[in-house]
């Protein structure tokens, strides 16, 4: 595995864990963080040996946005370099075909908030607060919330959260379906480990095609996304793992699945 200097990669069970590290500046995305970020889920998609991955902040926020100083500092030509380059991390997780579960334990606001909606799904500490601040310092969601955002949470509460910049609490972002489940915060990495365990535990190849077809329900019309699922449904019927799931069932026993 890579080294990474801003992250904490770690493999286990299946279950790869990506912790954003930089606490004293709130795990705020500079260009190395946003670099390493790609790397490593292209990395983590790569492994055989990993089947989900978990992505979580050290200490009290997820990922509290770009780094302001950093983007204080550019002139436009390089500011549109780390535009296109945060995108292009946030897009590293829909082209992965693992399942990405965000562990959010604490804010995760502007890039940070954008990073936790590129992830299949969500999962909060009762301490997060999530939030669009970027109107406070004349810009908007660069790292694709205004397309992730009205996609999942709906476009008026979408725009509600862009316009005023405040901040929602882990309760009013479980309503609106920001987030799937709310724990408290001593619990969060058990409870998403749990879920990682469960889906690490399925037919790794059937999970992949999933995450995929969902991902173009978002991103295509009916007609297109019926024909990618009975397209990937056929691929997945001749692997070993179907056949392994199928025969489980029928002798009554627990399928050992191989990602073949
Ligand atoms: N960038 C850089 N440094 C940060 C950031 C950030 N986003 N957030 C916090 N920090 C730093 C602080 O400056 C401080 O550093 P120092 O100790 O050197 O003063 C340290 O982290 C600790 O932060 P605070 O002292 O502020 O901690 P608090 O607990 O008082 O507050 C908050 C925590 C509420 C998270 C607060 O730090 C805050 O409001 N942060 C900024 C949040 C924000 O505005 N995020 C949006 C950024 S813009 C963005 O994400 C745009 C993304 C897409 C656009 C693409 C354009 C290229």
């Amino acid at each position: 595995m890579a080294e990474y200097q801003d992250l904490e990669v770690t493999v286990a069970d299946y279950i790869a864990t990506i912790t954003m590290n930089r606490p004293q500046a709130m795990n705020a995305l500079n260009s190395n963080v946003i670099a390493e970020l790609e790397a490593a889920v292209t990395e983590l998609g790569a492994n055989n040996d990993v089947r989900v991955i978990v992505i979580t902040g050290a200490g009290k926020a997820f990922v509290a946005g770009a780094d302001i100083k950093q983007m204080n500092s550019l002139e436009l030509q390089d500011f549109r370099t780390f535009i296109a380059n945060g995108q292009k991390a946030m897009y590293a997780i829909d082209l992965c075909e693992k399942p990405v579960i965000a562990a959010i334990n604490g804010f995760a606001l502007g890039g940070g908030c954008e990073l936790a909606l590129a992830c299949d799904f969500r999962v909060a500490s009762e301490k997060a607060k999530f939030g669009f601040p970027e109107v406070n310092l004349g810009l908007f969601p660069g790292f694709g919330g205004t397309q992730r955002a009205p996609r999942f949470i709906g476009r008026g509460y979408a725009s509600e959260m862009t316009f005023t910049g405040e901040m929602i609490d882990a309760a009013e972002a479980l309503r609106v379906g920001l987030v799937n489940h709310v724990y408290p915060a001593d619990e969060l990495m058990d409870s998403v480990m749990k879920i990682a365990k469960t889906i690490a535990s399925k037919a790794p190849i059937a999970v992949a095609r999933s995450k995929t077809a969902i991902k173009m329900a978002g991103d295509t019309t009916l007609e297109a996304g019926l024909a990618f699922e009975r397209e990937s449904m056929s691929m997945v019927f001749p692997t070993k793992d179907r056949a392994e799931g199928m025969d489980a069932f029928i002798n009554k026993r627990k399928a050992e699945f191989k990602g073949e």
